[in-house]
């Protein structure tokens, strides 16, 4: 199949304010302002993103931190003054809490922010780079200045979601570890699920989506913005990667990037989050806006924010090229049809 010929984008509306947030309208050093999680609180978007800045060369940056902005319409942003969150407050507050190592240069950067609000509670999960691997964290919140630790994996693992509500019981999150030996090719990395009984301890870890069942790329998958509950099952993106080795991509970050970030979409049980009952078989988003193609890695789309409106328009935010925000609409039942049964397995 040839993902250019996109069949979707007549149900899904690229906006036509995209980007909709870029390093411009941040008030402090910021280069690359993308992959961010959002939420709606209160009636208002809060928005919690990653700033790359300070860049040096190659894919090297000398700061990354967590910004914060929000917005009347989920459309149009104010950025707070100050980043909320960066890699040396980080080290104080986990020396502090969790490990006196982690004040001492273990942590390098904490990035790709997702939020859920839970029973009213805000939560950040992101990943987090250590000198002894990548870790996914999840922080509680309730003013998103000050972070309570809750949870971090072992390496490598990151791309963690929480779900918005306990099920069964339980806390679910989807996340995505880094099988380096064992899976025969390179970067061949899947979705996963666990559950906890209060946020903290995690277990009845299962394989959720193989990279292989997606039809439309060859590479890794991984999960993008928490899931939505609709009446059909928990809908949630994923971002989905092709590696075309022959075609260099636009990316003023990498001359050798060859690496295509899709969204994807499926559709999970309601009761048992760790089952796929719906996959769309063609990307949802592909990188083929002027802001998407080319920027400090083109063509990639990395989901991070879904929102359910009363009304029933979803809004997809999403990091393009690795350089901005943008944003995509589309009504829920059109996405819930888009999710075809999964072939059973061979
Ligand atoms: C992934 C992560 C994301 C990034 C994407 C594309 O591996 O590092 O933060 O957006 O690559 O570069």
């Amino acid at each position: 199949m040839r993902v250019n010929d996109n069949m979707l984008n007549v149900m899904i509306k690229k906006s036509p304010q995209n980007p909709i947030l870029t390093a411009d309208q941040v008030p402090y050093k910021a280069d690359c302002v993308f992959n961010a999680g959002v939420a709606k609180i209160n009636g208002e978007y809060i928005m919690v993103f990653r700033n790359d800045y300070d860049y040096i060369s190659g894919a090297a940056f000398g700061g990354c931190n967590l910004g914060l902005a929000r917005s009347k319409d989920g459309i149009a942003w104010e950025v707070e003054k100050e980043p909320i969150l960066n890699a040396e407050q980080a080290r104080e507050w986990f020396a502090d809490s969790h490990d006196e190592r982690f004040g001492l240069g273990e942590i390098r950067r904490v990035y790709d922010p997702r939020i859920t609000v839970i029973d009213g509670q805000s939560y950040l999960c992101a990943a987090m780079d250590t000198r002894h691997g990548i870790l996914g964290v999840i922080l509680k919140t309730d003013d998103f200045r000050s972070f309570e630790l809750l949870s971090l994996t072992s390496p490598d693992n990151r791309n963690m979601v929480l779900f918005p509500e306990k099920i069964q019981g339980k806390y679910y999150r989807l996340e995505r570890p880094f099988p380096v030996y064992g899976r025969g090719k390179a970067e061949a990395f899947e979705i996963w699920s666990s559950a906890s009984p209060d946020l903290r301890y995690w277990g009845d870890t299962r394989l959720l989506l193989g990279s292989e069942e997606v039809p439309y790329i060859n590479c890794k998958i991984g999960p993008a913005a928490p899931p939505i509950r609709t009446p059909k099952g928990w809908l949630t993106t994923i971002h989905a990667v092709n590696k075309d080795e022959s075609q260099l991509l636009k990316a003023w970050g990498d001359q050798k990037w060859t690496k295509s970030y899709y969204a994807g979409l499926m559709l999970l049980d309601l009761e048992n989050p760790q089952k796929v009952i719906g996959l769309s078989d063609q990307p949802l988003l592909i990188p083929d806006a002027p802001y998407e193609a080319d920027g400090f890695r083109g063509s990639v789309i990395f989901p991070g924010g879904m929102i359910l409106e009363d009304d029933g328009e979803v809004k997809i935010y999403y990091g393009a090229a690795d350089t901005c925000v943008a944003l995509a609409t589309a009504h829920v039942d059109e996405l819930i049809a888009l999710c075809k049964p999964l072939p059973k397995p061979e």
